[in-house]
């Protein structure tokens, strides 16, 4: 269960904890239609610091845009009340929730007259693999559920329907006794895990999933950038489970899971079981950013 805050954001207003609710028929909950972020806020020592704010909140409102969903409020009213949420919370270190849903209004699909209400929850979430996932890696199993193709549900919104998808195949790796699924696009390739994107390193080169049939990650495009910095080829090109089986090196990126190595896939360890020497170095850069102990990529953290 998450540990309460005590306060959430809900149009404009803070509201307790306890309060924070919403009508049954409110449309969202109904037909899925909704978009959201993920963002963490990490301890440092100046004080807290949000990671990344500036590109999840452009990727809210570029979500919405998808979906033609208008946002009641300007970017920068979003990121101020993400920044007051986390005060007013007296917390130092979080993962930040805001939601942008369709209200209570008409019933159908055709709900262009509904209200958009806007929430942002606060709470603390550890390592989401778990502190062992991080450290020694996860083992993954490829889903037998396939990533929607991109005119289905289009993949560059973080939507909250697009999640039944991401739900059905982590149920499924879970009860076959693995730790997080992966899943391939319509065409066979990989495409990414249930709520990460997915890195290779073969021969010293790292490979990512192309954005096609992809969310466009913020940790990985923060990835790829410490990638490029430390002289590392980077290819973002589409690559089979096979490939994955015989890689040297692999691992997750998200918010949520931050850089998750992965130590075995269907069964197949990969490269030697355990982290490797690149997923460990963009591993350790990665956390000592996040919690502000590198002046280089200071301009990623908005510290409050
Ligand atoms: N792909 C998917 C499908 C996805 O949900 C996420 C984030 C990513 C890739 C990585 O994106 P980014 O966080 O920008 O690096 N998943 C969020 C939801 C996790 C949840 O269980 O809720 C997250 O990590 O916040």
């Amino acid at each position: 269960m998450l540990s309460k805050t005590k306060k959430i954001w809900m149009d404009g207003k803070f509201i307790d904890w306890d309060n924070a609710v919403i009508h049954v028929l409110t449309h969202t909950l109904h037909y899925g239609l909704g978009v959201f972020e993920g963002i963490r806020c990490y301890e440092t020592v100046q004080g807290p610091a949000i990671f990344r704010l500036d590109e999840h909140v452009d990727r809210l409102f570029n979500s919405a845009h998808i979906f033609m969903m208008k946002i009641p409020y300007t970017k920068k009213e979003i990121k101020d009340a993400i920044i007051e949420t986390i005060r007013i919370n007296k917390i130092k270190e979080c993962y930040i929730r805001p939601l942008v849903y369709i209200g209570f209004g008409a019933m159908g699909l055709y709900s262009v007259d509904n209200p958009i209400n806007v929430s942002i929850a606060v709470w603390p979430w550890g390592a989401y693999l778990g502190d062992k996932g991080i450290r020694d890696g996860i083992r993954v199993k490829i889903s037998s559920f396939i990533r929607y193709h991109v005119n289905s549900s289009m993949t560059r919104g973080k939507v909250c329907g697009y999640y039944i998808n991401s739900q059905l195949a982590k149920r499924e790796a879970i009860l076959c006794g693995y730790d997080e699924a992966l899943l391939l696009d319509t065409e066979g390739f990989v495409s990414e895990g249930s709520g990460e994107n997915i890195f290779i390193v073969r021969k010293g080169i790292l490979k990512t999933t192309p954005l096609t049939s992809i969310l466009e990650g913020i940790t990985r495009d923060s990835i790829i950038r410490l990638a490029n910095d430390e002289g590392i080829v980077v290819l973002e090109e589409r690559f089979t489970r096979d490939e994955l089986y015989i890689a040297d090196e692999a691992f997750f990126t998200g918010t949520a899971a931050e850089v998750t190595p992965i130590k075995e896939v269907d069964g197949r360890i990969i490269g030697s079981g355990k982290p490797g020497k690149i997923t460990k170095k963009l591993q350790s850069l990665f956390f000592e950013i996040v919690k502000g102990k590198n002046k280089k990529y200071e301009s990623w953290l908005k510290r409050i």
